[in-house]
């Protein structure tokens, strides 16, 4: 039995919900977190002392870090190509989702931050413009890796997930394209993955300020 405290345009949400789709898992989720509220009462902070989005309940143990979540779920019912049980074989592939969470992410959050939750009249242009560089950077490192294969790995797996995530709203918001085209293909083939679809390419024009 698997609960999802967290609302569906959270991409640390996403991150879970597609694992566990991938893995043909059923999930309960739960609309919590930024217009849901429910963040803040004592039974949630009773789970997640944090605050934030997404909670989950595996089998009655509760777990946050979205990507400890995905590694767990990984781990229990991924086959040997979604989560390869030699450790060395799998950090070729985690370096590449720790990648995406420690060097992608962050390099993304400006551009969420001031095209998606700023208003317009607020947004700061030289912030915009000097996040640029950087993410451009990492998209190069990311589309030169993605030359050489399909997916990550030579399979579709846990390590396509976290970066993964981000991919929606960096093509919908114009920041990878033209210049990354690997990147872009890698894209349009998890794209084409249903629980991808469903769970990942959620708009995100409810998070905008009204
Ligand atoms: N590192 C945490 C980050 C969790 C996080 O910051 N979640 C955001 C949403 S993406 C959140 O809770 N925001 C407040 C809210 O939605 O109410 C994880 O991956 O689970």
């Amino acid at each position: 039995m698997i609960i999802v405290h967290g609302r569906a345009t959270s991409t640390n949400v996403q991150n879970v919900m597609w694992c566990a789709a991938e893995l043909g898992l059923d999930v309960d989720r739960r609309d919590v977190g930024g217009a849901f509220g429910g963040t803040d009462t004592p039974e949630y902070r009773a789970m997640n002392p944090n605050g934030v989005i997404p909670t989950v309940e595996i089998d009655g143990t509760v777990l946050w870090e979205s990507a400890a979540i995905v590694r767990c779920l990984a781990a229990m019912h991924g086959d040997e190509t979604f989560w390869p049980r030699d450790p060395l074989t799998r950090a070729r592939l985690d370096k590449w989702a720790e990648w995406g969470r420690a060097t992608l992410a962050p390099r993304m959050q400006p551009f969420f931050l001031q095209l998606i939750f700023a208003r317009p009249e607020n947004r700061n242009q030289a912030v915009i413009d000097a996040a640029r560089p950087p993410l451009k950077a990492a998209l190069g490192i990311l589309d030169a890796h993605l030359a050489g294969s399909q997916w990550i790995g030579e399979d579709f797996s846990f390590a396509d997930i976290l970066p993964g995530v981000l991919m929606y709203r960096a093509h919908e918001l114009g920041l990878a394209g033209d210049d990354h085209p690997n990147v872009s293909r890698w894209y349009r083939d998890l794209a084409a993955r249903p629980a991808y679809a469903t769970h990942a390419m959620v708009p995100f024009d409810s998070l905008r300020p009204t």
